[in-house]
């Protein structure tokens, strides 16, 4: 959670931009001592990481969709999407969720990443089993995004975030088995086929320009996780190479980098959050306090345990 709170606000400064200089890229993460702001992403991820702390792991979406519009409507400027802040507009003056998520963009749902780009404390519920990560993972996501595909975005890096969870750092990650894991609990064939394409692009040592013309770098859930992943996967064991290569590919880098860190984190041991990017990272003793109130959960508390 660390890590993808570094990612969100290291990512923040590039947003947009289709491609930002590697030299300019590199400063900011390295060698700047500045502070770092986070995002929608972070504040949203916290509200996902208290609901769940609270309730021992489990969802009540109601609960969860007010907590999430109440935060919005506390802290607004923090690069919502549009869609997102009158959805939260609209459940804060009484909509109700199920209503105002599914008249969003003329009845289709939101594709946007934003489903996505809060979900990893599902991933990091202790022992909870794949099948139970994505469960909850959709039930997190259709608060705000109905469409099929920000759906299976936010299963894909929920799954994602608890299979580099389960891996076993400084050995070699299979992306094709990874790959082939998350595919199980995908609902649309557009997902599937964008997520297949990633094992070449790792095995061939794709560029970050490579992947982001072939997967995307956009605010779609269908690109943004996808490019996410491949970032992770081509760097398994390297933090600021991996955030680096996500900022590299230009976008929607704060969602892409954010998403990034979550799986780096899930993976790799706290040594490696680079000393100052948590002195840098606003609100870092905040993010810290609300992750290792997640790890606390007992195993039997966040629902079935592995093997169930
Ligand atoms: N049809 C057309 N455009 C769409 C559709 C659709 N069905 N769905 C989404 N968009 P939103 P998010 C476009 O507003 O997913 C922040 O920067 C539309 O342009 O639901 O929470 C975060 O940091 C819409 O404004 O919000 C993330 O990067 C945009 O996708 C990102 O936004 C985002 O969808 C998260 O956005
Ligand atoms: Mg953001």
């Amino acid at each position: 959670m660390v890590l993808a709170a570094c990612g969100d606000a290291l990512g923040a400064r590039f947003e947009g931009r289709e491609a930002a200089d590697p030299t300019e890229i590199d400063d900011w993460m390295r060698r700047s001592t500045q502070a770092m702001r986070f995002t929608d992403d972070t504040s949203s991820t916290l509200v996902l990481a208290d609901h769940l702390t609270r309730r021992r792991g489990t969802i009540n979406e109601d609960d969860l969709a007010e907590q999430l519009a109440r935060e919005w409507a506390r802290d607004p400027d923090r690069g919502y999407g549009h869609g997102a802040a009158q959805l939260y507009a609209e459940i804060v003056a009484g909509t109700p969720w199920r209503q105002a998520a599914a008249d969003m963009f003329d009845g289709q749902g939101s594709y946007g990443n934003g489903a996505a780009m809060r979900v990893a404390p599902v991933g990091l519920l202790p022992g909870l089993a794949l099948d139970a990560v994505a469960g909850r993972a959709r039930r997190t996501a259709v608060i705000s995004h109905q469409h099929p595909e920000a759906l299976d975005g936010a299963v894909a890096q929920a799954v994602a975030t608890a299979l580099a969870a389960l891996s076993i750092q400084d050995t070699p990650l299979d992306a094709d088995r990874v790959v082939a894991a998350i595919c199980e609990h995908m609902q649309t064939a557009e997902f599937r086929t964008a997520l297949r394409r990633l094992p070449a692009l790792v095995a061939r040592g794709a560029t970050s320009a490579d992947v982001a013309g072939e997967v995307g770098n956009g605010v779609a859930a269908l690109q943004a996780v996808p490019a996410a992943l491949a970032a992770f996967l081509r760097n398994p064991d390297d933090v600021p190479a991996a955030i680096g290569f996500a900022i590299s590919m230009g976008g929607d880098t704060d969602t892409i980098a954010s998403m990034t860190g979550a799986l780096c984190g899930a993976r790799r041991a706290e040594k490696d959050l680079p000393v100052m990017w948590g002195l840098r990272l606003e609100g870092a003793s905040r993010v810290w306090t609300a992750a290792s109130a997640l790890a606390r959960l007992a195993p039997t508390e966040a629902g079935a345990p592995r093997h169930g």
